[in-house]
């Protein structure tokens, strides 16, 4: 883990921001070079994608693919990213690994009819939502949502968000819970649902309650997005988790986010060995600190 990762602590009011409305924009979590990598990488899977003959991958089609984190090292990269990780860690606690990751590409489609082009709202986690029967229910996980093109204007593919939703017991639309989202129509839009504009580079994090979609794309840009989901470490992969090869290399902390356990027992009982970040956050911060993390994830 980089040391430089104490200079990205969460604050008190992002803290708030992130407990009050259900998410949290981070702007410049990437640099300029890690956008260009990351999408050099999204192009290339496209691309292969494309040449093996995936029908979704073509030039105008909407695309997308799971488990990306172990396919290349920029993505491997964003498992601890500095800029982002401590704010995970800050609403999560220690606990924690990456459970899911995806890339998305949406191509512009400035013909499709008005109010084409949406993904239907939803909450993740599927059948979480119908079978933990309290209201609200508990967080478990949260989503990073890196925005690697300009999307700093709605009309874009913009990630739309229906802010505050994640601690709302109404169910703001009809819709089938449980099930993965599909595409749909602009009908299924929550009021008070609002787009998120970003820059190329900006992260933002995601409560998995938090009712959302993807918009239309009417602008002449692609929009391509990363999606990295973190989990308390009991909680099963969402994806195939496919980072095997990279365990044996990996930095401690970077092995906990990929999910490496000693035994199964130690996802509900971590000895060290299973989480190396508490370790790395009494080293550089104390046990005060830890103890005050863990009082904090006790009452979320
Ligand atoms: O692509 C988007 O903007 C939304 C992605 C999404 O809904 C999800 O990751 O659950």
């Amino acid at each position: 883990m980089y040391r430089s990762a104490l200079d990205h602590l969460m604050t008190d009011e992002e803290r708030d921001h992130f407990e009050t409305r259900g998410f949290l924009p981070v702007e410049n979590a990437l640099t300029s070079e890690e956008v260009d990598a990351l999408l050099g990488e999204v192009d290339r899977l496209h691309r292969e994608a494309r040449d093996a003959g995936d029908k979704r991958a073509t030039k105008d089609g909407a695309w997308g693919k799971a488990d990306i984190v172990g396919l290349s090292e920029p993505f491997t990269n964003l498992s601890d990213n500095p800029r982002v990780l401590p704010k995970v860690w800050g609403t999560m606690g220690w606990n924690i690994m990456l459970y899911h990751t995806h890339l998305h590409v949406k191509p512009p489609a400035p013909d499709a009819e008005e109010g084409e082009g949406w993904m239907e709202f939803h909450q993740d986690s599927g059948r979480v939502n119908l079978e933990m029967r309290t209201f609200p229910q508990a967080r478990i996980s949260l989503k990073v949502a890196y925005f690697l093109t300009d999307v700093s204007e709605p009309g874009r593919g913009n990630f739309y968000i229906l802010p505050g939703s994640h601690i709302s017991d109404t169910i703001p639309i009809s819709s089938e819970i449980g099930r993965d989202p599909a595409e749909a129509r602009s009908e299924g839009i929550p009021e008070g649902a609002i787009p998120v504009c970003a820059k190329p580079g900006t992260a933002v994090l995601f409560d998995r309650r938090l009712w959302h979609g993807r918009s239309a794309n009417r602008s002449t840009l692609t929009r391509k997005a990363l999606f990295y989901g973190y989990s308390y470490r009991w909680i099963q992969p969402k994806d195939a988790m496919t980072v095997e090869h990279l365990l044996e290399d990996a930095d401690p902390v970077r092995r906990q986010m990929l999910g490496s356990v000693v035994n199964n027992n130690g996802r509900y009982v971590p000895v060290d060995e299973d989480v190396p970040l508490r370790g790395w956050l009494i080293e550089h911060l104390g046990e005060e600190a830890v103890a005050e993390m863990d009082e904090r994830a006790l009452v979320l």
